[in-house]
């Protein structure tokens, strides 16, 4: 099982278009699953869009056209960003695809049969933005005298037949998995609100809607359509091949390693579902990773104030890699984030073109133009020689632990301490004044140098995909050398190299 790493997203509602936040969330999951590919893990990683539901039924209806139909366009936006994104998911999954369907009656039968879910009826607070039911307690009036949730959502009077989940019966029990399990919070500043939610007590939750169609009907009472939190996290086992349990993915993947979510979410992932899932008798996923909001230019987005950010405009202005980089670098990953354009710019000139674009190209040309661009075969090695390489081959175990608590800044962090470390090493060893005074020792200094670029690359691999492998096909290595494992491999003297070429272009203004 170890070696085996299942990371999924959110699935997102196709009632809009994507927008910066859900590519950041699937971003961080292709990082980890590009990272776990690399260090030699069978990965599976998971995206989709959830297209059951009241919101995206009225969406629809506004757009004048059937659910399904609307559905299908908004979910290739999804997909087609994705693939835009440079994403390396193994599946996307739709709710409306056949075997969700299953799946979810599936998970319902287990649960029914267990008789955790009984019939009654709903009176009370709904919010359809949030497709979420909210206690008296938890509302604000509005100016208007409107209710309003915590999230900001207007909520609306429902009164309807119902059938239940059991929940309040599994708070002792959720208390005590949180226990035997710290780390299935993160971070832990989001433990503490989930725990003390929890403690606060817990009612049973409504699971199934009369009031509209747009949903997976529930077994043996069509009148109802299962609620679409039920119908939304079942993705998660639908997609290892559920409720096939013993076979195929199922025993290979789960229970998932990690379930990235953003903030607004989290309680659906750390309270519902490992609640539906001890209740349905099958293991819960081994962590919950709920990341902060981002801002624009420190605003909250929203498509009122009409400065909702498209990462599509923002990659074609900026450039991939670079917002790639920037979205993980910018913000400790866990806390809010604002995006501004100079912090952008400084991140992309001065961090990706100056600090490793340029080191990359001083030392990539330097060899071109005095080593007959092959790798230079190294004299023995100085203090300062051994010691840039022991920096850089510190990096691997240093990444391996920031990776395994979801703190990418941080690996970003420890990356560039070795990408300056190597520049000021070029400072320092100045091989452009060795070229004439002692050609030898350039040749020591280029090949320590362009060794280290090596292994900065296959570590900027995940982050920064295009750009490490341009790095890479400049230093001759091969397809098969780039993983993790082929860190500890040297360049091999004499071995031909590509012409330098930059690979991090400079934001100008007038660009
Ligand atoms: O909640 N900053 O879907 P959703 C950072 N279908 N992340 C953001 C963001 C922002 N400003 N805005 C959105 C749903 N996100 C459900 C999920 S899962 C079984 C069902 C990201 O389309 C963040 O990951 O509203 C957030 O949790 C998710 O988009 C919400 O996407």
């Amino acid at each position: 099982m170890s070696n085996r790493y299942y990371v999924t997203t959110p699935i997102y509602y196709v009632n809009d278009a994507p927008h910066i936040g859900h590519a950041y969330t699937t971003l961080a999951c292709d990082v980890l699953a590009r990272f776990k590919r690399l260090d030699g893990y069978d990965v599976k990683f998971l995206t989709g869009t959830d297209e059951h539901g009241q919101k995206v039924e009225k969406s629809a209806l506004a757009a004048g056209i059937e659910p399904q139909q609307f559905t299908d366009n908004v979910s290739k936006n999804f997909r087609d960003l994705a693939d835009f994104m440079n994403y390396t998911h193994d599946d996307f999954i739709r709710t409306t695809e056949p075997r969700h369907k299953a799946a979810c009656q599936a998970i319902w039968k287990r649960l029914f049969d267990a008789s955790e879910i009984y019939l009654g009826s709903y009176a009370g607070w709904y919010a359809v933005r949030d497709e979420a039911f909210y206690n008296e307690g938890e509302l604000t009036k509005g100016p208007d005298g409107k209710r309003i949730a915590p999230s900001g959502a207007e909520v609306e009077w429902i009164e309807e037949p119902s059938y239940f989940f059991r929940l309040s019966a599994w708070e002792d029990r959720l208390l005590k998995f949180y226990d035997d399990n710290p780390d299935f919070i993160m971070p832990r500043t989001r433990r503490n609100e989930v725990v003390s939610f929890v403690k606060g007590g817990l009612q049973d939750l409504s699971v199934s809607r009369t009031a509209f169609k747009w949903g997976v009907p529930v077994p043996d009472d069509d009148a109802h359509i299962v609620y679409v939190w039920l119908d939304a996290l079942t993705n998660y086992i639908t997609a290892v091949g559920f409720p096939e349990t013993e076979v195929d993915d199922y025993a290979r993947y789960w229970p998932a390693n990690l379930h990235m979510v953003g903030k607004d979410i989290l309680r659906f992932h750390a309270v519902y579902w490992p609640a539906f899932l001890m209740a349905a008798g099958l293991e819960p996923p081994k962590r919950v990773f709920a990341h902060g909001w981002w801002t624009n230019e420190g605003q909250k987005i929203s498509k009122s104030l009409g400065n909702v950010i498209d990462p599509i405009e923002l990659v074609n202005k900026y450039g991939l890699d670079q917002v790639r980089y920037f979205l993980l670098r910018e913000v400790p990953f866990g806390n809010d984030g604002d995006f501004s354009h100079q912090a952008m710019v400084n991140r992309m000139n001065g961090e990706l073109a100056n600090d490793y674009g340029n080191l990359a190209q001083r030392v990539l040309a330097m060899i071109a133009k005095n080593c007959e661009g092959q790798v230079p075969a190294p004299g023995p090695f100085t203090a300062d020689d051994d010691n840039l390489l022991a920096q850089a081959s510190a990096l691997e175990g240093a990444l391996r632990e920031r990776m395994e608590v979801q703190a990418f800044h941080e690996a970003l962090e420890a990356i560039w301490t070795v990408v300056r470390a190597a520049n000021a090493y070029v400072d320092a060893q100045a091989p452009w004044k060795l070229r004439k005074e002692d050609p030898p020792r350039m040749a020591t200094v280029l090949y320590v140098l362009a060794d280290t670029i090596r292994q900065l690359a296959i570590l900027t691999q995940p982050f920064m995909p295009d750009a490490s492998a341009k790095l890479l096909d400049q230093l001759g290595i091969g397809d098969e050398q780039r993983a993790i494992a082929s860190l500890s491999l040297r360049l091999t003297p004499g071995s031909v190299l590509q012409a330098p070429e930059g690979v991090f272009p400079r934001f100008q203004e007038d660009d």
